[in-house]
C-alpha cells in the first residue's frame, strides 16, 4: 500500500461527566484506544516526552510503554517519588528522595497502572498509565477529547478517572470520516476498588 493511500481518521470523544462536582476535573482523564492493530501504527504526531512534574496536586499522565519518564520537582521542598508497579515482573518498583530541582526518570516497560505518592506528603497520589499503543490522551476541561491519526478498525475506547474508574465501550472508526464517542462517568460505573487497568 502506499503511504498516501493508507488512511487516517480522527476519533473524538465527549466526555459527559454526568455528577461532576467542583472537585472533579474532567481534564483529569486519560482517554485511550486498544487494539492488535494499534500497536504498530505510527501516530498522527510524535508524543511528547512524558514528565511528572511534582507541584503539590493530584495528576494523571499517559505514557507510552517503554518510554522515558522524567520526574522534575518545582516545588521548594523534598519530595519522594515512589511508584507501585501492578507486579516487579511487570515494570519497576522504586523509592527515591528528590530535592528541590533534581530530575529523576525511569522507563516502564510493560503496560500497567502506576500509582505514585509522596511518602513525604501524604496528600501527593499521581498515577501513570503505561498504555500499549500511542493512540491516547488527556482530557480538556470542557470534557472533549481528540485522538487524531487512528487508522480504520474495531477497537475499545477506555476512559480512566481516578474517581470513577474506567469505563470502556467499542468504538467503529471508518476511513474517511470522524467518528464520535460519547462517554459517560458517574460514581457507580466505578468497580469501587479503585483499581485502573
Ligand atoms: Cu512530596
Amino acid at each position: 500500500m502506499l503511504y498516501s493511500e493508507r488512511l487516517f481518521e480522527l476519533l473524538s470523544v465527549l466526555f459527559d461527566c454526568a455528577e461532576a462536582s467542583g472537585e472533579v476535573n474532567a481534564g483529569n482523564t486519560i482517554v485511550y484506544l486498544l487494539g492488535e492493530s494499534l500497536v504498530d501504527a505510527e501516530p498522527a504526531e510524535p508524543l511528547p516526552a512524558p514528565t511528572m512534574d511534582q507541584y503539590d496536586y493530584t495528576f494523571m499522565l499517559p505514557v507510552l510503554v517503554g518510554s522515558r519518564v522524567t520526574f522534575t520537582n518545582r516545588d521548594t521542598e523534598t519530595h519522594n517519588v515512589h511508584p507501585y508497579a501492578k507486579s516487579r515482573r511487570r515494570n519497576r518498583t522504586f523509592n527515591k528522595a528528590q530535592r528541590p530541582g533534581l530530575v529523576l526518570s525511569a522507563v516502564f516497560a510493560n503496560p500497567d497502572s502506576i500509582r505514585v505518592t509522596c511518602n513525604i506528603h501524604a496528600q501527593m497520589l499521581a498515577h501513570i498509565l503505561v498504555l500499549p499503543n500511542p493512540f491516547f490522551t488527556m482530557g480538556t476541561e470542557d470534557g472533549t477529547f481528540t485522538i487524531a491519526g487512528v487508522p480504520a478498525g474495531r477497537y475499545e475506547v477506555l476512559a480512566w478517572h481516578e474517581e470513577f474508574g474506567t469505563v470502556r465501550s467499542a468504538v467503529e472508526v471508518r476511513a474517511s470520516q470522524t467518528t464520535t464517542v460519547e462517554i459517560s462517568l458517574t460514581r457507580t460505573t466505578s468497580d469501587g476498588s479503585r483499581s485502573n487497568e
